[in-house]
């Protein structure tokens, strides 16, 4: 098979074993010519369903979902028929390329079959977390001027619909919708199961994934088809997928992880996934290993250190004995968290760095690589990355600066959704992409991470941006200003700290905390909520008149202050 031929040049089939040979032979382009070939037109669709089945794989298990109420399973094949079905809706509803369907969901079959049926067709995919409050769910639908919403009569109440001039369609998975809704069952049942490809340019839109920044609104990440080249050969390279993987991402695909890794980068391999419904539970995930004979895991050092703190009464119970090896992401990589792994479940955890920005798995410790603890690992082949001033020179081995990665990769976010300009904000150093993370690098080209620089937060792997706290704070008629920023925290990485300034006739208490605290939740999102404040007489601004992230992480650092 032409893959091969490229592989081919990395000795010993598809993994890559000659780490610096790859680094010297490998560029994407080469990937490109194998992968795409001649053909002027692609979509990323085909090379996960049609390809599959074109290889004899039709029959093999592409999905198996897991809840509390709900187990289901989905070969290439019938995964195949929904997302045409669904596809067809969407044509009946007239969506066309470069339209817009959102999807509200919890994690279930009918997200990831919907996000597939409007790829196919062209459609742009707005994926959003099931935990948005109404205030991040009608910034985001306004901001990509959804047109169709797929989403389930819980999750409904939270959609402003009379405030979304452009939606068209809302279509509901669960529970009784109103008059104005769809039923996403019967038009699903009811449409053809075969349909016609929506043939694309690489550099044509995916999804457009809203990321937090430090300041302002959170910014639509456009992704676009052509980063199936990086998806496949981090697959292959970082993660080792084998066509006998049983393969379980566990991050939800309201965030890059769960999009990328959770569903794209398996099933470019013909790799059957794991889907688990419900919230963190120690017992439920170990189980959920056992059940499904998951051959590789990739999840975040916080839901390693529950499962460390839930007790070897509760992981000992069950037989991990499948486990290849684990991969880790979205936060620092802990020696107790490796020694956990490698001492109770005998295999390592490959640490990735990547963002939602890159798109793909970036810096890691990759299989042929020895590990040094502590560090992220090196660039995948084909990635150039480097440690730079705020000029943009590389700076030498040891120094700490921007982690920067030089731009035009396969899975790169190609735009800001409506906002050039905050794009192009982050190649204001050419030719570096400036992730926002400082690091190091040793002399054996090993990168350490020492942090963000900008103030964005990361509370048990999820990215939170202040801006959007510190906003809806405001709102609420005790406080006059806030500043919010993360706290090093044992478990969670880190947590949301506020400083809140109170308007005149307000006191502090204990009740008027856990008031804050709640109408974060109830308006913004529960992982985006404060767990500390500290009432202070000003907020520290930077002559822009921006919170002064620099104090404020300054005043967390000092702790118990
Ligand atoms: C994939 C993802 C990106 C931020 C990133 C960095 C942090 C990611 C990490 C890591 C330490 C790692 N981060 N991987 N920190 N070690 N291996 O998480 O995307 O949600 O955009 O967050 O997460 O700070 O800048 P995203």
């Amino acid at each position: 098979m032409g893959n091969q031929k490229i592989i081919g040049a990395l000795p010993g089939e598809h993994n890559l074993q000659d780490y610096d040979k790859a680094c010297r032979e490998f560029s994407f382009e080469m990937l490109a010519r194998e992968f795409y070939g001649n053909a002027g037109k692609i979509n990323i669709v085909h090379r996960v369903i049609d390809h599959n089945i074109e290889r004899g794989r039709g029959d093999r298990m592409a999905l198996y979902y897991d809840a509390d109420d709900r187990q289901a399973s989905y070969t290439f094949n019938e995964l195949n028929e929904q997302v045409n079905r669904f596809a067809n809706v969407l044509d009946k509803y007239g969506l066309q390329k470069g339209d817009r369907l959102a999807i509200f969901l919890p994690r279930s079959p009918e997200l990831y079959i919907s996000f597939l049926g409007a790829a196919k067709k062209g459609v742009i995919v707005v994926p959003m977390f099931e935990a948005f409050m109404k205030d991040a769910v009608r910034e985001r639908l306004l901001s990509s001027g959804a047109q169709a919403l797929v989403t389930n009569a819980e999750l409904l109440s939270r959609v402003p619909r009379q405030e979304l001039p452009d939606l068209r369609a809302v279509l509901i998975t669960q529970g009784a919708g109103d008059a104005q809704t769809l039923d996403w069952y019967s038009e699903v049942a009811g449409a053809s199961p075969r349909t016609e490809f929506c043939w694309v340019n690489r550099e044509d839109p995916l999804f457009i994934l809203y990321a937090a920044g430090a300041d302002g609104r959170p910014k639509g990440l456009v992704h676009v088809h052509d980063m199936m080249l990086g998806l496949w050969a981090t697959a292959a390279w970082v993660h080792d997928l084998k066509e006998d993987d049983v393969y379980w991402c566990t991050a939800d695909p309201g965030w890059i992880t769960g999009i990328a890794y959770g569903f794209w980068a398996p099933w470019l391999h013909g790799v059957p996934v794991l889907v688990k419904g419900g919230r963190f539970d120690a017992e439920q995930w170990c189980r959920a290993l056992e059940k499904y004979r998951v051959s590789v895991w990739y999840s975040a050092p916080t839901a390693f250190r529950m499962i460390i703190a839930a007790g070897k009464e509760v992981y000992g119970r069950y037989d991990l004995g499948r486990l290849r090896h684990i991969l880790s992401v979205g936060e620092p990589l802990t020696d107790d968290v490796m020694q956990w792994s490698l001492e109770t479940l005998g295999v390592p955890i490959y640490d990735t760095w990547w963002m939602s920005e890159t798109g793909m798995n970036m810096i890691c410790n990759l299989r042929c690589l020895n590990i040094k603890m502590g560090s992220i690992g090196r660039p995948v082949p084909g990635i150039q990355a480097a440690v730079v001033d705020d000029e943009g020179n590389e700076l030498p081995p040891y120094r700490i600066g921007n982690l920067a990665v030089r731009a035009g990769w396969p899975a790169m976010a190609r735009d800001v959704w409506g906002n050039r300009e905050k794009y192009e904000e982050y190649f204001r150093l050419k030719p570096w992409f400036i992730s926002g993370d400082a690091a190091y690098m040793d002399e054996d080209g090993y990168f350490y991470f020492q942090g963000r620089v900008d103030g964005v937060i990361n509370t048990a792997g999820e990215r939170v941006g202040p801006w959007e706290v510190e906003e809806k704070l405001r709102e609420h008629p005790a406080v006059q200003d806030a500043g919010v920023a993360g706290k090093p925290d044992k478990i969670r990485g880190e947590i949301i700290k506020a400083y809140v300034v109170l308007q005149p006739g307000y006191e502090w208490s204990h009740a008027l905390g856990e008031e804050l605290r709640n109408f974060v939740k109830t308006g913004l999102a529960a992982h985006a909520a404060p767990r500390e404040f500290a009432v202070k007489e000003s907020i520290p601004k930077t002559p822009d008149g921006k919170v002064d992230r620099k104090v404020l992480r300054g005043w967390v650092l000092e702790l118990g202050k």
